[in-house]
């Protein structure tokens, strides 16, 4: 029997840095923090249906959504390790509606600003659906002192990483510093990140599309014409295409990511911009999908070439294989060219 040997988050993300000849191991120990504070946050996701801290905390955040105690929880631990590490500047996070700045000698060193989703997904935490947190990373822009609102307001292009912890079945942590992307499967007996998932990468043949169909009537057209392209009986080009929504993004992605498929949240005629937020859910998995040889747009522009005037912006998602986004990107054209100037 071979045994592989196990390689740990921190051996790989210090092997990695030993390419960057610059490096002075600031990433790597801001990624350990975020590492570490996910640890944390899993042991409480999967004690949750033992210890009061499901529902909600009986707070609204700054989308108006009423806040469950496992989004606080996760958000107050995140926040804690990136301030306690010393090597993060300021936050954005979904939970809170300004940028959190750290204003001490320790911090403001800090060379990097993380953009974040505590808990994405939380709305399914009591049916026990996998949830994740999703993140950016910057470097600051601004020369000294706490982070800034310009230093969060960077375009996708210039993110420095980007990665989610999923935490379902297994916990798993995913990320890219663009060279790749890799994931990490917690052993909980250790509470150890293993590499399990080298390289990962967007399948050839890819045949799933996940969408919330029952957004149906408000879709621009273009997506209407997806939707039955997706379902036409063409088995030259693997259609009917599989439909599967979980309803937690990071869920959704990261099996699209292992098994091959589109992720579509369109832009409505109720909602032109879409729900999902571009700094901390969007410009993320982007980054991810584009390491992994997919595309990610907003139908009409590269979602990391978008650039953010404010940090909770919404913007419309269409996330997977080169050819499945082109598609999408073709229909809207055709069909809808009037979401371009939403
Ligand atoms: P809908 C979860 O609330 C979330 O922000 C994403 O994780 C998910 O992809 C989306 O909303 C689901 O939204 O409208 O389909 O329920």
């Amino acid at each position: 029997m071979t045994t592989r040997r196990i390689k740990t988050l921190t051996q790989f993300i210090v092997e990695r840095q030993s390419q960057y000849p610059q490096a002075k191991g600031a990433l790597t120990r801001l990624l350990n923090d975020l590492a570490t504070a996910a640890k944390i946050v899993n042991r409480e996701i999967n004690a949750a249906g033992l210890v009061d801290i499901l529902g909600y905390e009986g707070t609204d955040n700054i989308q108006g959504e009423s806040q469950k105690k496992l989004d606080v929880y996760a958000n107050e631990r995140f926040i804690e390790a990136l301030k306690g590490g010393g090597e993060c500047c300021a936050i954005a996070s979904e939970e809170n509606e300004k940028i959190i700045s750290f204003q001490n000698e320790f911090s403001e060193r800090g060379k990097y600003v993380i953009a974040i989703d505590p808990l994405d997904g939380s709305s399914n935490i009591e049916a026990n659906v996998s949830i994740g947190t999703v993140f950016s990373i910057y470097r600051r822009i601004s020369e000294a002192g706490g982070g800034t609102l310009e230093d969060l307001l960077q375009p996708g292009v210039n993110l420095v990483a980007a990665g989610y912890i999923i935490y379902g079945s297994s916990t798993m942590l995913v990320y890219s510093t663009g060279k790749g992307v890799n994931g990490f499967t917690l052993d909980p007996s250790v509470g150890i990140f293993c590499l399990s998932h080298p390289d990962m990468r967007y399948p050839e043949n890819s045949q799933i599309y996940s969408i919330n169909e029952g957004n149906y009537i408000y879709f621009p057209e273009g997506i209407k014409q997806y939707i039955k392209y997706c379902q036409e009986d063409d088995s030259s080009t693997l259609r009917p295409y599989t439909s599967r929504y979980i309803g937690s993004m990071v869920a959704d992605f990261h099996r699209n990511l292992i098994k091959g498929g589109i992720f579509l949240y369109p832009g409505t005629t109720k909602h032109p911009k879409g729900k999902l937020r571009l700094l901390y859910e969007n410009n993320p998995v982007a980054f991810l999908a584009e390491q992994a040889g997919g595309k990610s747009s907003d139908g009409f522009r590269r979602t990391l070439e978008i650039e953010p005037k404010t940090l909770h912006q919404r913007s419309p998602l269409y996330i997977g294989p080169k050819a499945m986004v082109e598609k999408v990107e073709a229909l809207m054209r055709e069909f809808s060219p009037e979401f371009e100037k939403q």
